[in-house]
């Protein structure tokens, strides 16, 4: 480690403790969600539905891709992708729930049950909810080597890859109680590099993989997708000039424009225009009749 001066530390005059301990008054947005130690904190059964898959979730970037991948399943005509979504409210501490947390003991949404199996499957971790589900329906998986290839590529790239642009920039940006320049700075640099390496491979690629359409997308687009589009982390849009990446924001847009994508994006939402919030979904008629507008909802 470099030496450091106590004085230049923020907050001045800070020194690493030789061993770290639990500071639980940070002021961070989810201070009062977010601890040290894993494991549920209370007994909880989760709800199951008629369906064979059990989606329990909430519309962050990570939930949106495993329902944007159901909706885009259904649309395809794979009927065995029928499934109710549940709410899990993150900033209520449903991940800590029991149940929840046998379906994933890392406690983060998305999680998936699979009830069509001889014994029930639990799948966790977004991006193996989405090889688990393209490979169940041989769907969004492109058979050909190179292109089969490209999608894990770019799946695995993702999943390495938002941490820093959600965790990183969106954190030190949005959600943290100060604005630290280093940080800022730090996280800010990468996510524009990110964008550029999307770009560069857009100008050549109609989709991640090449010219189909495929997981690789699914997982991108509610990440980098949203950023484009200015709606992740107020202002941030226009703090990172995202109208600069022109092939990024072609494929946001040709991949924004699929119904369901539009429908994903819904499921499990509580944010935003009621029209766009389905907090549960359990039939495909609920984007028609049950949406916060239809039901008088906030
Ligand atoms: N790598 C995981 C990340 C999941 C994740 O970070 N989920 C967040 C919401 S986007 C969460 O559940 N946070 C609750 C918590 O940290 O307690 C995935 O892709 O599924």
């Amino acid at each position: 480690m470099t030496e450091k001066s106590p004085a230049d530390n923020f907050p001045a005059g800070y020194e690493l403790p030789k061993v770290w301990t639990w500071d639980k008054g940070n002021g961070g947005q989810f201070a009062n969600i977010n601890r040290p130690i894993a494991g549920p904190t209370h007994d909880k059964v989760l709800p199951v539905g008629k369906h064979p898959l059990q989606l329990y979730s909430l519309a962050t970037p990570n939930g949106q891709k495993v329902g944007i991948m159901l909706e885009e399943l259904l649309a395809a005509g794979h009927s065995g992708a029928e499934y109710d979504a549940w709410l899990i409210k993150i900033g209520d501490g449903d991940q800590f729930g029991s149940g929840f947390v046998e379906v994933n003991p890392n406690s983060k949404i998305p999680a998936l049950m699979d009830h069509s199996t001889p014994e029930p499957t639990r799948v966790f971790e977004s991006g193996a909810i989405l090889l688990y589900l393209a490979n169940k329906f041989d769907a969004f998986l492109p058979h050909e080597h190179a292109a089969r290839t490209e999608t894990m590529n770019w799946l695995f790239w993702q999943m390495a890859s938002a941490p820093y642009l959600g965790g990183g920039f969106g954190h030190f940006y949005a959600y943290a109680p100060i604005h630290i320049k280093y940080a800022v700075d730090r996280f800010s640099m990468e996510v524009k590099r990110q964008l550029d390496v999307l770009d560069r491979h857009l100008a050549d690629h109609r989709f991640m993989a090449g010219s189909s359409y495929s997981i690789a997308d699914i997982a991108i687009w509610p990440w980098y997708g949203k950023l484009a589009l200015g709606q992740a982390y107020g202002n941030a849009g226009a703090f990172l000039e995202v109208e600069s990446y022109t092939h990024l924001q072609r494929w946001t847009a040709e991949i924004a424009a699929r119904p369901a994508v539009q429908r994903g994006c819904m499921v499990n939402r509580v944010t935003g225009d009621a029209a766009g919030q389905l907090h549960e979904r359990h039939d495909a008629s609920d984007f028609d009749t049950k949406t916060q507008d239809k039901i008088g909802g906030a």
